[in-house]
């Protein structure tokens, strides 16, 4: 295999990103653990890395990355976020506060052997890489596959449609082992954010159903000074709102999952852009891309700790 360097600015490959892991974890040991939360279909392991300064019943925030195989600025942001996090520790009141009174859970890449499958063969692959029964297609939609209205709409029974559903909610070892984390940490976890692209929006629960949340009006508000943080940088306008009114009706989202589990704070982040480059996002806007996202989730964290 040819050796390939890990930059912060560039897109890094699997084998790349799982170094990383390892890397961030010794050099930091103060402030990040790492463990692995479950193996993909291929077999491959999902790590988890917290991040925070140790202490007793600390709070936690979970987010993740990749679970769409082509949309390489969620992967690209998940480590930008853990670098900066550690970069200011200790040099900058807001991380140091936030990593002092609580853990961020941070899942780079759910779905792995789809990334992989972007960089080896199909740029444009979005589903898992498990096989289907009865079919030659390959793959289920991640997020199509929580137990969350799951395939009652905007999603498909076909496992050769981009949004199959898979067999049953899940069915995918990748959600399996998201979904028993959460379960498993539920005491502690108090939001969920999830990393996609493109089309700058934030957008928070239901996409299954028109109904709107019960704390409806807080999220609306919080996504809405949340989106004003991140244009504060570059001016980058975010559209924000329920799912199923903002982006499209579709059942078995992670976000509605981890919000009727009772993570009343529960968000998904479409990322930059909005159509020009869609999902080939040239590696020279990562670096504005994940500073101007960096300001809403501290935000977002901010909020959070003090509700
Ligand atoms: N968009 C999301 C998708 O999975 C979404 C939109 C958000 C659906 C929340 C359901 C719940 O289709 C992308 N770009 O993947
Ligand atoms: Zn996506």
């Amino acid at each position: 295999a040819r050796a390939t360097g890990h930059s912060y600015e560039k897109y890094n490959n699997w084998e790349t990103i799982e170094a990383w892991t390892q890397q961030v974890t010794t050099e930091n040991p103060d402030l990040i653990s790492r463990s692995v939360i479950g193996t993909t279909f291929e077999g491959r392991n999902m790590y988890l890395l917290k991040v925070g300064k140790a202490g007793p019943n600390k709070p936690a925030i979970f987010m993740d990355c990749g679970f769409h195989a082509r949309e390489w600025i969620s992967p690209a942001f998940c480590q930008w976020f853990v670098r900066e996090a550690v970069r200011t520790y200790g040099r900058e009141i807001q991380m140091t506060a936030l990593l002092k009174k609580l853990d961020f859970y941070v899942l780079p890449v759910l779905n792995i052997d789809g990334y992989i499958y972007t960089w080896t063969k199909d740029r444009m692959w979005r589903k898992t890489r498990s096989t289907n029964a009865g079919s030659r297609c390959y793959g289920t939609d991640p997020n199509r596959n929580f137990d969350a209205g799951w395939c009652e709409t905007g999603a498909s029974r076909s496992p050769c449609a981009e949004t199959y559903c898979g067999p049953a909610a899940e069915s995918e070892k990748e959600t399996k082992a998201l979904a028993d984390f959460i379960r498993d940490n539920l005491s502690s976890i108090k939001a969920y954010l999830t990393i996609h692209s493109y089309s700058q929006m934030l957008v928070y629960p239901y996409s299954y159903d028109y109904k709107l949340p019960d704390n409806n009006a807080e999220l609306n508000a919080l996504a809405k000074a949340a989106v004003k943080e991140l244009a504060s940088l570059y001016g980058t306008k975010y559209t924000y709102g329920p799912g199923a009114a903002t982006i499209y009706l579709a059942a078995g989202g992670s976000d509605d999952w981890a919000y009727d589990q009772g993570i009343k704070y529960s968000f998904t982040f479409e990322l930059r852009d909005t159509g020009r480059y869609g999902f080939l996002l040239p590696e020279s806007q990562i670096r504005a891309t994940c500073e101007e996202t960096v300001l809403a989730i501290k935000y977002l964290a901010n909020y959070v700790l003090e509700h």
